[in-house]
């Protein structure tokens, strides 16, 4: 079986509302793997960096000083159909577009400030995860795997 990763980002104003504890719990209770996991700050090259498709729009400075602003609670979660499923528990770009339920529709009501950033396909999950994880990431099968799948 191909074991998927996802990197999943709560961003400055998710760990300063104090959403953390939510998000992974909502990650680890829908069955996925906590791969890694850490609270950190951003400098300005790894935030350039990260959000390197988005250079040369209007709103890529805004976005740049937003995600350095504050610490991030960098994550890789891993399980089955993670990149696509973890995109849909995370809701639309726009919170005001995401579905109550999702974790943008539950707690985001700006653009500029929605909380979460979580891989959009399998290549960039794995751009990204090299980024933010240079040092690798646990290695560990869960006891409860026969039970999820
Ligand atoms: P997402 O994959 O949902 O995080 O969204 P994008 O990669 O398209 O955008 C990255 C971040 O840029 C968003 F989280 C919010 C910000 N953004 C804006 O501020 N304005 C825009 O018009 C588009 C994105």
């Amino acid at each position: 079986m191909v074991t998927e990763q996802s990197f999943i980002m709560v961003k400055p104003d998710g760990v300063q509302r104090g959403l953390v504890g939510d998000i992974i719990k909502r990650y680890e209770q829908r069955g996925y793997t906590l791969k890694g996991l850490k609270l950190m700050n951003v400098d300005k090259s790894l935030a350039e960096k990260h959000y390197e498709e988005h250079q040369g729009k209007p709103f890529f400075p805004k976005l740049v000083d937003f995600i350095t602003s504050g610490p991030v609670c960098a994550m890789v979660w891993e399980g089955k159909n993670i990149v696509a499923a973890g995109r849909t528990m995370i809701g639309a770009t726009n919170p005001q577009a995401s579905a109550p339920g999702t974790i943008r529709g539950d707690y985001g009501i700006d653009m500029g400030r929605n909380i979460i950033h979580g891989s959009d396909s399998v290549e960039s999950a794995r751009r990204e995860i090299g980024l933010w994880f240079p040092e690798g990431l646990a290695e560990w099968t869960p006891v409860a795997k026969p039970w999820i799948y």
